[in-house]
C-alpha cells in the first residue's frame, strides 16, 4: 500500500504552477479544453530552471516526492494547519512535522475560550502554545512557524499565507460543537460566523494566494444526518451510476452533491461550508478534499506520547466532550454512563490516530486542479448504547471498576432508532487507510490516561459540567434520569449499522 499515490503527477502536484494559454477560471471542471493550441503547461516552483513542461512527471519519477510510510511524500511539504492548537490540529502538527513537513498554523485559542465558558477545562493538561513549541523542539526537533491569528481576521491570515505561501491547508478553525451552537442565538450566530464566513474567508485568500494548494477542509458524517429510509450515506456526492425514479421516469444522479440532513445548527454549518468550498473549485480551480468525519475519540498518537509537555487536549463537558470520551471520563469518576434517549441512535467513529492517519495520506495525496472530493472518514459504527456497554467492558475487565449506564431524557432533537448504512471506500481503497486501533483498544489507554492521579483529580475538580443542561428546544433544564441499568441486562435492539468498506 504504501506507494498507492506513485502514479500521481504533477497535475496533482502543489508545486505546479500552471502556465500555458488556458483560461481555467473559464473551464469549469472539465478538462477537455476547446480552444484552439490550448495546452496545459506547468512550472516547477520548485526547480524554475526546468522551464515550461507538460505536467506528466509522475511522483515516483520526481525527484521533489520521496516514498515513505504513506507513499509518496513531496519533500519538506509546506502545511499550513488552521486551528492548530485544537484536540486535532495539535496532534496532526506533531505527525506531519515528524514526517520531516514545514509546519505552520494558526489558531486564537477559542476553543480554550470556549471550555472555561462552560466553567470546565481539557482534563489532560495543555502547555501554552509557547511551552508546546518549545517542547516539540525540544523533543521531536521539530520548528512549527506558529502565528496567533483569529480566521476571521482576514488581512493577518493573508499576510502569513503570503508568507508561508502553503502547499496544503489543513481547516480545523471551526467550532465543533453541537450542543454550543443549540445555547441560543448569540452562540449559534457565533457558531455560523467563524464556521461559515471564516472558511469563506479562507477560500478567496487563497484563491489569491495559494491556488495550487490543496484544502483539507473538515466536515461532518453529521452533515448526512440518519435517513429513516436507510438509504446509504455515499461519500457526498452520488455515484455514477445512481438514479432517481419517479412516476415511471429516470434520471441519473451521477455526479451530484448527495442530500444533507444536518442535526443542530452547527452541522448545518458545516452543509453551508460544503456548498462555499464546492462552489470555489468550480470558480476558481481551487482544489479540496472535505472530509466527512465520523464521531471522534481517544487519546493516542505516537507523536503525543512521548512527553507530557506534548499532550493534546482532552473535554468531557457537555459542550465539548464528544460521547466516547465522556462515557469513559464518567466511568473514572464513578458517574452511571449517560445515554441520551433510547441510546439506538447509530453514529460513524473514528480514534483520534486513525484520523490522524487519514490525514496524512491525504495531505500527500492532492486532488487534480478544480477537484472537489469527499471522503466519509469512518473506521466503525456503533450504537451509543453499545459505546456504553464497550467502556463498563473495559472498565470492568481491565481496570476492576464497576460501572453502571443511564438513561437520560435527550436534551437534543434526533431521531433514536433508524438504520445506517455508510460508504467509506475511498481512504482504504485509494489513500491506503488501514484501521490501526480498534475501538476497545482505544478505551484501554482512555483509561490509563483518565485515571493518573493528577488527571483524575482535574475531572473531579469539573465533574458538575458534565450533566447536559442545553437543550435543543432552548429550555433550559438538567436531563432527568429514565432509567439506570446494569451493562450486559439489556437484550440487543434495533437496527445494526452497516459499513461498506470494499471496492
Ligand atoms: N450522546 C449520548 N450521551 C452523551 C453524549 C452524546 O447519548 O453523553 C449521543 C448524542 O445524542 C448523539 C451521539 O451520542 O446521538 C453523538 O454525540 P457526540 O456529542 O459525541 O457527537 P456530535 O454532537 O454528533 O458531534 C461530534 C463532534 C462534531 C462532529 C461530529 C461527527 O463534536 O464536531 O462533527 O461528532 S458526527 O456525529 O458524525 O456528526
Amino acid at each position: 500500500m504504501a506507494c498507492i499515490n506513485a502514479k500521481k503527477t504533477c497535475w496533482n502536484c502543489p508545486a505546479a504552477k500552471f502556465k500555458g494559454n488556458v483560461d481555467f477560471t473559464a473551464c469549469g471542471q472539465s478538462r477537455n479544453i476547446e480552444a484552439e493550441n490550448a495546452q496545459i503547461m506547468i512550472e516547477c516552483r520548485r526547480r524554475p530552471g526546468l522551464g515550461h513542461f507538460e505536467p506528466t512527471i509522475t511522483f515516483e519519477d520526481c525527484p521533489e516526492w520521496e516514498e515513505g510510510d504513506y507513499g509518496y511524500m513531496l519533500k519538506n511539504m509546506k502545511v499550513m494547519i488552521l486551528g492548530i492548537d485544537g484536540y486535532l490540529g495539535w496532534a496532526l502538527a506533531l505527525k506531519l512535522g515528524k514526517l520531516g513537513c514545514k509546519v505552520s498554523g494558526v489558531d486564537n485559542y477559542w476553543r480554550r475560550d470556549c471550555v472555561a465558558e462552560k466553567g470546565s477545562h481539557t482534563v489532560v493538561p495543555i502547555e501554552r502554545m509557547t511551552d508546546r513549541l518549545h517542547a516539540a523542539r525540544e523533543v521531536h526537533g521539530i520548528d512549527i512557524n506558529f502565528r496567533r491569528i483569529d480566521v476571521m481576521d482576514r488581512d493577518k491570515l493573508r499576510e502569513f499565507m503570503d508568507e508561508v505561501k502553503p502547499e496544503a491547508i489543513v481547516h480545523y478553525a471551526e467550532c465543533p460543537s453541537a450542543p454550543y451552537s443549540m445555547v441560543d442565538a448569540k452562540h449559534a450566530i457565533k457558531v455560523q460566523e467563524n464556521n461559515v464566513l471564516g472558511t469563506l474567508g479562507v477560500l478567496f485568500i487563497m484563491k489569491d494566494i495559494a491556488p495550487e494548494a490543496s484544502l483539507i477542509k473538515l466536515g461532518t458524517m453529521g452533515e448526512y444526518g440518519a435517513p429513516l429510509t436507510g438509504r446509504p450515506l455515499f461519500e457526498g456526492i452520488f455515484p455514477s451510476d445512481a438514479a432517481l425514479e419517479w412516476k415511471g421516469r429516470k434520471w441519473s444522479l451521477g455526479g451530484e452533491l448527495t442530500p444533507r440532513d444536518p442535526v443542530s445548527f452547527y452541522h448545518c454549518s458545516k452543509v453551508q461550508d460544503t456548498f462555499n468550498v464546492y462552489e470555489a473549485c468550480k470558480y476558481w480551480w481551487l482544489r479540496s478534499y472535505d472530509i466527512m468525519q465520523g464521531v471522534i475519540y481517544g487519546v493516542h498518537t505516537d507523536e503525543i506520547a512521548t512527553d507530557p509537555r506534548l499532550k493534546t487536549r482532552f473535554d468531557m463537558d457537555e459542550w465539548f466532550g464528544t460521547v466516547v470520551n465522556r462515557f469513559v471520563a464518567q466511568a473514572v469518576l464513578g458517574m452511571p454512563l449517560t445515554i441520551y434517549g433510547r441510546g439506538e441512535q447509530i453514529r460513524a467513529f473514528i480514534a483520534l490516530d486513525d484520523a490522524m492517519q487519514c490525514m496524512v495520506r491525504l495531505i500527500f495525496s492532492p486532488p487534480e486542479p478544480g477537484q472537489y472530493d469527499v471522503v466519509n472518514q469512518v473506521s466503525g459504527l456503533f450504537k451509543v448504547s453499545d459505546i456504553a456497554e464497550a467502556v463498563a467492558r473495559v472498565g470492568k475487565e481491565k481496570f476492576g471498576l464497576e460501572i453502571k449506564i443511564q438513561r437520560i431524557e435527550n436534551p437534543r432533537v434526533e431521531s433514536e432508532k433508524h438504520p445506517l448504512e455508510v460508504v467509506s471506500k475511498k481512504l482504504p481503497n485509494e489513500f491506503g487507510f488501514e484501521q490501526g486501533v480498534t475501538l476497545e483498544k482505544e478505551v484501554e489507554r482512555m483509561f490509563e490516561v483518565l485515571l493518573q492521579p493528577e488527571v483524575k483529580k482535574r475531572l473531579e475538580e469539573k465533574k458538575h459540567t458534565i450533566m447536559p443542561k442545553t437543550r435543543w428546544s432552548g429550555m433550559k433544564k438538567e436531563s432527568g434520569t429514565l432509567e439506570v441499568y446494569e451493562p450486559g441486562s439489556k437484550e440487543k435492539e434495533g437496527f445494526e449499522g452497516v459499513l461498506r468498506r470494499g471496492a
